[in-house]
This record gives structure tokens, C-alpha cells and sequence, in this order.
């Protein structure tokens, strides 16, 4: 029999992302797909491959006869419901942060660990965070030709990684400052919201608008934030590499979607430009713009909507042996989290 697909959370952003990836597959696997979701979505109609189906209410009779159910909800939701998808014989693949550094829950990215989807003592299977995935196909391959040993990285991440709130705060903000001739003095740009009627409650912490905002995610101990530690665990996970040194900075920047990050990543073996250009063109999941002389690079804005992973700036480090500067970009909608899932879908489904 053909596969049944769920997906939780069928029409939150993510979920929304999800059934455009799937309506845009030439083909797909699965026979049934079944869209779940709370009870305020439940029963809305939403068309999938040219069927109208109607969102069904979260429940454990919800997962009867599914084979893959794929999460794209909060961590709490996900925390109570994949067991129970796993317990009723579904496997639960999951995008929260739920289940990420459980050992016996593997972190997937379909270029770099596929093998890792049979090894589910749980049933479930956990998606990385956006901002880690954005870099993990360029980094895999660079890693299994030269070996990687340090990563330092700068993370420019938009505003969608915050959910539709931070899409609705950072269109608010810039409608709030345009024309305004604001951002030349300390203080005047919070002024311009405060005076718009912005809440002083933000997603952001700090006015995202004309700015850049380093924060993302929550408070950790010493200094950290969440999702520089999501960066430095889960790139260990994901890579195999236990002991990767690690150390990142996460900023939040007035962009909707597609995360960037600025990687330094020491490698065992010697690497040139050249070697790391031949390796990001052949991993078919990578786009490389990269012509110096050109002025060509990837930018959010230029890349935003599109599956791969683009790579540009790709330089030998002066002053560090073995290792290379670059910049990433990456829809965090789409491969940072409604695609990589499907991928895994897909990787369990061949
Ligand atoms: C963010 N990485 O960008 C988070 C979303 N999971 O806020």
C-alpha cells in the first residue's frame, strides 16, 4: 500500500510552506495525506495536489493508518503528540526543538546523515533548527572531503524565523519609520514605533526596523542565547563530530525570510578556493555564486523562495592554516524547515 502522510500543524507558516513543497513535487509518494491540526483550524478546507481536504482536529484516532506524520508545531505540542503519532505506529518526524538532542532521536539532513532515519528507537525523527540547517549541506560536504575540526559563525537571521508574529512586527515597524528620515540618532527609531502605536512588546527585543538585533532565540547561562547553542550541539550532532569546536553569534536583521550566516570553519586537510568550488558544485542541493571579479554573491533578498543552499564569498583565511571564510543563505521557511522535513519524508518513503 502507498504511504499515508500527516501533517501537524497543517496551517501555521511552516505547514503552509510544507503543502506548497508538496503541491510542487512533479511527484509524490504517499496515497492519503492527512492534514491535522487545533481545534480553532480544524475544518478548514485546504487543496493539496488538486484534492480539497478538509484539517482534521489533533487526536490521538488522528494518526490511525499514518505512516509518516511530520510535525511543524511548538515544542510543547510536539513534546505531548509524537509519542503518541509513534505509539499509534506512525513515525513522527518533528521540526520543534522537542527532541533534537535526544540520543535516541536522530538529527537528520538528507545530504549529510540520511542513513541516520533507520535509527529511530522512539519512532521519532527530529529536523534541525533553521539556522544550523542553513549551512549543514555546504558544510557536510566540505567536511567529508577535508575533514572539519573548528566552526565560527555570524548568523544574519530574518524576521519569518520568529513565525508570523515576526513577519506582521517587522512590516509594522518599517511601515512605522518610512519617510520618518529616522536612524541618525540613539533612540529615534524606538521613538517612531512608540509614536506609530507599536506595541513596546516585540519578538525582537530591540527595534528591528533600520537596525540589526543581536539576540535570537532565548536566555541561556553565561552570555548564550538558545539558538547559539542550538548552532554549536546540533552542527556536533548532525556532523558526527562530538568534539567540533564551536562558537557562534546569533543576530536577528530586518530581512522576512532566508537566514544567512558568515562561516569560518578550520579543516583537518588543506583547502583552497578551488577545491571548496568544485565541492559546492557538486553537491546538487548547493548553488554557488561566487565570482569575485563579478561582484557576485548570494543575498537573502535575491535567493528568498528558492530550495538550495546558496553559497558565495568564498575565501582562504589570511592568517589561519587550512581553513576557509564563506557566506551562506538559506529560505528558513523552506530547507530550514518545511523541506528538510519533507526530505526526510521522502529519504523513509524510498
Ligand atoms: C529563529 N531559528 O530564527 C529560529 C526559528 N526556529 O528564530
Amino acid at each position: 500500500k502507498t504511504p499515508t502522510l500527516a501533517i501537524v500543524g497543517a496551517t501555521g507558516t511552516v505547514g503552509t510552506v510544507m503543502i506548497d513543497i508538496i503541491n510542487r513535487r512533479e511527484s509524490v509518494p504517499w496515497g492519503e495525506i492527512r492534514l491535522i491540526a487545533s481545534a480553532r483550524s480544524a475544518g478548514k478546507k485546504i487543496t493539496v495536489r488538486g484534492e480539497e481536504l478538509t484539517v482534521v482536529e489533533l487526536a490521538p484516532e488522528a494518526f490511525d493508518g499514518v505512516d509518516i506524520a511530520l510535525f511543524d508545531v511548538p515544542d510543547e505540542i510536539s513534546a505531548q503528540w509524537a509519542p503518541v503519532a509513534a505509539e499509534r505506529g506512525a513515525i513522527a518526524v518533528d521540526n520543534s526543538g522537542a527532541f533534537r538532542m535526544d540520543p535516541d532521536v536522530p538529527l537528520v539532513v538528507p545530504e549529510v546523515n540520511p542513513a541516520k532515519v533507520h535509527e529511530r528507537p522512539k519512532g521519532i525523527i527530529a529536523n534541525p533548527n533553521c539556522t544550523t540547517l542553513s549551512m549543514m549541506a555546504a558544510l557536510g560536504a566540505l567536511h567529508r572531503e577535508f575533514g572539519l575540526r573548528e566552526l565560527v559563525v555570524s548568523s544574519y537571521q530574518a524576521a519569518s524565523g520568529a513565525g508570523q508574529e515576526g513577519i506582521d512586527r517587522l512590516y509594522a515597524e518599517i511601515a512605522a519609520v518610512a519617510g520618518k528620515g529616522v536612524g541618525s540618532r540613539a533612540g529615534d527609531v524606538a521613538e517612531a514605533l512608540a509614536a506609530a502605536g507599536l506595541p513596546e512588546e516585540t519578538p525582537f527585543k530591540a527595534p528591528l526596523a533600520l537596525n540589526v538585533v543581536p539576540w535570537a532565540g532565548s536566555r541561556k547561562d553565561d552570555g548564550w542565547t538558545s539558538e547559539e547553542l542550538k548552532v554549536r550541539n546540533e552542527s556536533r550532532k548532525i556532523l558526527g563530530i562530538p568534539d567540533l569546536k564551536v562558537s557562534a553569534t546569533c543576530v536577528r536583521v530586518p530581512v522576512v525570510t532566508t537566514h544567512s550566516l558568515a562561516v569560518h570553519a578550520a579543516f583537518e586537510r588543506e583547502v583552497t578556493v578551488e577545491q571548496a568550488h568544485r565541492v559546492f558544485e557538486a553537491q546538487p542541493t548547493i548553488v554557488l555564486q561566487d565570482d569575485h571579479d563579478k561582484g557576485v554573491f548570494p543575498t537573502p533578498a535575491g535567493v528568498v523562495g528558492g530550495d538550495p543552499t546558496y553559497v558565495g564569498r568564498v575565501r582562504q583565511a589570511l592568517d589561519f592554516p587550512n581553513t576557509l571564510d564563506f557566506f551562506v543563505c538559506g529560505d528558513n521557511l523552506r530547507k530550514g524547515a518545511a523541506l528538510n522535513t519533507y526530505e526526510i519524508a521522502e529519504t523513509l518513503a524510498n
